[in-house]
This record gives structure tokens, sequence and C-alpha cells, in this order.
């Protein structure tokens, strides 16, 4: 997702460095390539047996020079031939910082998909980067959701930025998205939206999660984080089996520091797991100040149930800067069970449910990588085991061009036992694109290696065969 690239371009802005150098001389004509912020697989579109995947930049800049507008790419990933492409409406909209597959909204037998937006304007030079500059059409935050049958909207839901100038200041870049199965039986899947700068009477950011219908976008039940500047919302992802017997469950991450009007008060990080059906309350994950370096609950996972208590377990990471923790909280209570030893390198900047890799009964994770420019070979993922601390595998390319950080991913297919076969990952990158673009890599998870890649230069229009 972008919020690594925020975090990156904050960070180097407020630090003054070579990279904020880069970033400030990059006019609108070279603009850094987040191409693959976000990806996800949509399902076969055309056919030929493999699904097809979207990908999303959201600082592209459109061809009647819409600066960052964002656009979103259906690509078929065997022969990078493009299919669609949906844009942003309007200049620094940023659409496509989020994005979910959530099957056929409108009853088209063709796969849709939903977007997350949230417009930061553009300067004179139609940067929205130059953090000091002051940007003007700053809009509002939303959410689409689109017919890629019939290449156009269904609806787009408004979600609040609670006045936030400047998104780079955000603790969460929003809105957070995550895909339901269908809550109110209409047969068609519903889907949540986590939005970290909603207020409640009183209680100014606060944070939201909220189910939406996936007909129509209107909304079936929410629930407001229950203190001031608490960013509920910040992630949010579905949790299978969250709450045993209870049925499926939703995780959502808040807290956090970086709050423009709160830059000195440390808002515990917390994780709350909750119904699906009543967002009632299942479980709250209250680590504690020495269990974690920041940003706790960036990443979320479900688990196996580890201690046969009858309650799937959960992965929580930490800060996408330095290392980066990974813990195991139990399911029912939200006490500590454990926590993966962390290694050299930045693993863990997203992670992922891969099934059972290992076959020893519980569920195992994929984690991505940050590059490294020290070392000639790049790993794009590791494989750790859910249980243990145990390394299963990993996937390394050795490239010229190191990727930028892993930060996103989806699941591409499965094989019969519902183990993770292939995996999508995006590594959106913050610099100039010739030098280093942003790529979508499928990777083989039993070869462990890459099957195929593709950057923005290497897809193909439609009518180009
Ligand atoms: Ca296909
Ligand atoms: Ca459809
Ligand atoms: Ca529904
Ligand atoms: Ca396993």
């Amino acid at each position: 997702m972008v919020e690594d690239f925020i975090l990156f371009a904050r960070q180097a802005f407020v630090r003054g460095g070579a990279i904020g150098l880069v970033l400030a001389a990059l006019g609108p004509s070279r603009y850094a390539d987040s191409f693959g912020c976000s990806v996800v697989s949509i399902g076969d579109l055309n056919s030929d047996g493999h699904s097809e995947v979207a990908v999303s930049d959201p600082l592209f800049v459109s061809a009647d020079g819409k600066g960052r507008c964002g656009r979103v790419w259906i690509v078929d990933p065997q022969t990078k031939q493009v299919l669609k492409t949906f844009d942003g409406r309007g200049e620094g909209d940023l659409f496509g910082v989020s994005m979910i597959a959530p099957g056929d909204l409108d009853g088209d037998d063709v796969p849709d998909l939903i977007v997350g937006t949230t417009c930061q304007g553009v300067d004179e030079a139609g940067r929205p980067e130059s953090i000091p500059t002051p940007v003007s059409g700053i809009g509002g935050a939303y959410v689409s959701a689109i017919s890629i049958g019939r290449g156009s909207p269904l609806y787009v839901v408004p979600v609040s930025r609670g006045g936030l100038q400047n998104i780079w200041d955000a603790a969460y870049p929003f809105p957070s998205l995550a895909a339901l199965g269908d809550c109110n039986q209409d047969g068609v899947a519903d889907f949540v939206i986590g939005s970290p700068y909603d207020s409640s009477s009183g209680r100014v950011h606060c944070g939201s999660v909220r189910i939406y219908s996936g007909v129509d976008g209107k909304p079936i039940k929410g629930v407001f984080g229950d203190s001031p500047h608490a960013h509920l919302g910040g992630r949010v992802i579905q949790a299978e089996g969250l709450g045993g017997e209870r049925g499926n469950g939703i995780l959502v991450s808040g807290g956090g520091i970086r709050c423009t009007e709160v830059t000195s008060i440390n808002n515990p990080a917390f994780v709350w797991g909750l119904a699906r059906g009543s967002l009632n309350r299942i479980v709250t994950v209250n680590p504690k100040d020495s269990d974690y370096s920041g940003a706790f609950g960036k990443t979320l996972c479900g688990l196996s149930d580890l201690n046969e208590d009858g309650f799937p377990e959960i992965a929580i990471g930490g800060s996408a800067r330095g290392k980066t923790p990974l813990f195991r909280y139990s399911g029912a209570d939200g006490s500590l069970l454990g926590k993966w030893r962390q290694r050299n390198g930045r693993f863990g900047l997203e992670m992922i449910s891969l099934g059972d890799v290992n076959g020893d009964g519980f569920s195992d994770l994929g984690l991505s990588n940050v590059g490294d420019v020290s070392v000639p070979i790049q790993t794009l993922l590791v494989i750790v085991s859910g249980a243990s601390d145990e390394i299963l595998g990993e996937v390394s390319i050795s490239e010229d061009q190191f990727p930028f950080s892993g930060v996103s991913l989806s699941v591409y297919k499965k094989d019969s036992k519902g183990v993770v076969a292939e995996l999508l990952i995006g590594t959106a990158s913050y610099r100039a694109p010739a030098d280093w673009p942003g790529v979508v890599y499928v990777i083989d998870l039993s070869e462990r290696k890459v099957v195929t890649s593709f950057s923005r230069s290497n897809l193909v229009a439609r009518d180009a065969k």
C-alpha cells in the first residue's frame, strides 16, 4: 500500500537528506513511480484459466495532464496485456491507495473492484510530495466501486478526512479496505472501510469501522473508536474463524502517535477483533509499550488455533522503519503468546496467510521485505511457520535494480488443499521510474521463484497485439 511510500517520503523530508532532495527535484514529468502500490487478483476475465490482476499507481499522471490523479490497470499477467484502465477523478486524487476484489457486485458475472482514494491536491508544479509547498485542490477521501464489465463506477462512498490537510502527516494512509462475505444476506459480498480520521460526538479522530453493502454502498453497521485520536480503522482485514464458533471476524488496528494535532501525545496502539455480523468486540490486544517500536498493527493476519483452545490466534506486525517485530497473540483473550525472532533485514513490512505450507496443521505466513542496495541478491519474500520461528523458505531475485519494499501482497492461485501456490507482490517505488520502477511479481511458492514480473513500461496496450 501507499503507506510505505508516505512513510519514506515523510521521513526523507523530515531528515532533509538525499532522498528528500531527489523527491524535491522531481518535476511533474519525472515523478516517483508507485506502480504496484496496491495489487490484487480479481478473477479470470478473458477465460484463459488464469486470473487477471488489478495494479494501482496513485501517483500516475493522466494523459490530459491531471497530476497524481492515480490509475488502476486491469492486466492479464500471462501476456501483460492491459484489458482496462480506470483513473481518479481529478488532480491529486491519489486514486488507488487501497484496493480489494470483492467478486461480482452488479450481477453481470464479471468480477468488480473497490478502490480507495484520498485526494491530496497538487502544488503549482503538480507535485503533492513537495511538502513545504502549499497544495491546492485538496479534496475528500472516497471509495469507488467499479464495474469492470461495464467499465464505469457503480457508486462512491465518501470517507472523512477529519480536516487533515496533509496526508503525509497521517498516522495511516486511508481509507483502509477489507472484503467480507455477504453480511446482509442479499447474495452479494459486502465490504469494510476503516476510516481512522472519522469523528463522533466529541471524539475527534476516534476513527471508525463500517460495513457497507456491496450492492449499493449503503452502510450496514458501524463502530467508532472509544476515545479522541484513537484512529480506529488504520488497518482492517477479514479474519476467518476469529472468535471460534462465533463465526468470521474482522481485525482492525488503531492508535499510534502520528497525528498533526497531537504530535506530543502517544496514543496507545491497539488491535480489536470484531464479530463480522454484530461488530461486537471479541478480543482486544493492548500491547505493552516495550513490545514494539511504532506502527503496531500496521500489518495484521489471522493464524491457526495454536494452543487448542478453540480460538484462532492473531499475528500483528509493527514498525515499517528499522527491524519489524512480529507478534503472536491469543485470539481468545489478546494475551501475548510469542514473537518471531527478528532477522537481519527488514522482513514483515507486509504479511499474508499462505495456508499450511509445511503440513504441520497450522497456517503459515509470507513476509515481504525492503530492498537493500548493499547486496546483489534481493529477497522478495520469506515464508515462516505460523507456529514457530522456523523459516520455511525464501524467494529471491538477482537484479541490477533492487525492488523497493514489497508493499502489497495478494493470493494469485491456491492448490487443491487451499495452500497458496502463487502469490502477487507489488513493489512500488518512490523514486524516478527510469531508475526505480515499481514492479509486480508473480511468485511460485513451491518452486520458490518468480514466474513472471512486469513494470508499467512492460505493459502491452489492448489493441497492440
Ligand atoms: Ca485470465
Ligand atoms: Ca460485475
Ligand atoms: Ca451483501
Ligand atoms: Ca504450517
